[in-house]
């Protein structure tokens, strides 16, 4: 299902009162000395990357409850993704994920893409499963194992994955490994990250000139006792090991509770080493539930070291942003939408903190000031600058209304049926 156009009639009922609210945010700024040109056009280039298996309803370990009207092919998936980036104008991206989204016809893939508007952002490899016929089992790790068998068969994979990647115009890969252990003494600690490290430098060897790996840490899960990349430091030490083309990537859900995550984002962009992002939030631990739903503070905390960086780390590439989430009650479309959109408005309140007030309240040790300036920025009602920067690009002024009165759920299910099951965790 592919949207046209004049199907985004749906603002004109809304227009005339975000004009009222848009002029009247905008004067406000303004006299703040902010330009709101600016900020409009940066949120409008703000793009960041669906992953392909967001899209169909997840489970749990306990089951999986589908939703209707599921995307059942990389096909499919790409017109999902076509369908909130025309709503929002912010999803103009989408990460793949390898063996799931393998083309058939690669010409046809990218010239779908192209028609929607969707680049190919990260390519992520997957040795947390056995594919069918695979020669060795990733039971007890993959880039990690003990044996040299099955390291080799994972670092084959990953030189597939940028093969395939390469072949779309990807021009990044992302490794998240479950290499771990469950029980004390199960695993030797020094020879799995030696053995790890090895592996990532083989891939990183064939890594094309003007591409990136991103190494991603995660504390614990799927095992329980210890994780082989656990944390920022060791995905840190890792890239470093690889070269200047290897970065971290922080995906929020990976801490354990009460992680000063934006610290973390300022050193990596300090060393130029922060290549990934996966958005997310959670309550307890990897939830990859929507963005903002439960700690937007911490979000905006993020967003502002982010801003900063992005502003005064020139030695920090450009970053990939992703969404890494997964659905078990929700329309996967509809919490996209409203991923999207938080993100968008954190991002908004972060371009407002005013950085000059900020550092000279620091260095007069006001520390009252210095969080004033903060809250200031984050209590800002932005909607109106992000639905302007929707509005200019003819996306929906609200994007998830607009969904509901399209019935695009409901056209989905006519067209794919209702018992659909689509790949993904
Ligand atoms: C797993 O917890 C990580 O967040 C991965 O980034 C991701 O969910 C996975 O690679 C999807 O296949
Ligand atoms: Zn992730
Ligand atoms: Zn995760
Ligand atoms: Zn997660």
């Amino acid at each position: 299902m592919i949207l046209n156009p004049d199907q985004l009639n749906t603002n004109k009922d809304d227009i005339s009162i975000h004009k009222d609210q848009f002029d009247n945010l905008a004067s406000s700024l303004s006299r703040q000395n902010i330009q709101v040109d600016q900020i409009v056009n940066k949120l409008a280039n703000f793009q960041i990357a669906i992953p392909s298996w967001a899209l169909g309803a997840g489970g749990t370990r306990f089951g999986r409850f589908s939703y209707h009207g599921e995307p059942s092919s990389l096909e499919q998936k790409l017109e999902d993704i076509g369908v909130i980036h025309s709503l929002t104008k912010s999803a103009g991206a989408v990460s793949l994920h390898i063996p799931w989204d393998i083309p058939k016809d690669y010409n046809a893939i990218k010239e779908l893409a192209n028609s929607l508007d969707i680049k190919f952002d990260a390519v992520n490899s997957n040795t947390f499963q056995d594919q069918p016929n695979a020669k060795e089992s990733y039971k007890f790790g993959s880039l990690s194992n003990t044996s040299q068998a099955v390291r080799d068969q994972a670092i084959a994979h990953n030189k597939e994955v940028i093969n395939i990647g390469e072949k779309l115009g990807s021009k990044s890969i992302t490794v998240w490994l479950a290499d771990g252990s469950s029980f004390p003494g199960q695993s030797n600690f020094q020879t799995a990250l030696s053995h790890t490290q090895n592996s990532l430098k083989d891939i990183y060897k064939s890594l094309p000139n003007d591409w990136k790996l991103f190494i991603e840490y995660k504390p614990y899960e799927p095992y329980f006792y210890s994780t082989v990349i656990q944390d920022w430091g060791t995905s840190f030490m890792l890239a470093n090991e690889c070269g200047e083309k290897a970065f971290t990537l922080v995906d929020l859900g990976h801490h354990l509770p009460n992680t000063n995550i934006e610290q973390i984002v300022s050193t990596l962009m300090l060393k130029g080493k922060l290549g990934g992002f996966h958005f997310n939030d959670s309550k307890y631990g990897d939830d990859d539930i929507t963005v903002g739903s439960i700690k937007p503070y911490a979000l905006f905390l993020i967003f502002n070291e982010l801003v900063y960086g992005m502003e005064n780390n020139p030695q920090n590439p450009e970053l990939s942003w992703m969404i890494d989430a997964s659905h078990n009650l929700k329309d996967p479309l509809e919490d996209l939408i409203q991923s999207l959109e938080t993100i968008q408005i954190t991002y908004a309140k972060a371009l407002l903190v005013d950085q000059t007030k900020l550092k000279q309240a620091q260095e007069n040790h006001d520390v009252s000031l210095c969080q004033e300036i903060l809250q200031n920025a984050y209590l800002t009602d932005v909607r109106p600058l992000v639905k302007q920067a929707r509005l200019q690009q003819q996306g929906a002024l609200d994007p998830l209304k607009a969904y509901r009165l399209l019935s695009i759920r409901e056209q989905l299910i006519k067209e794919r049926g209702k018992n659909t099951v689509a790949t993904g965790l």
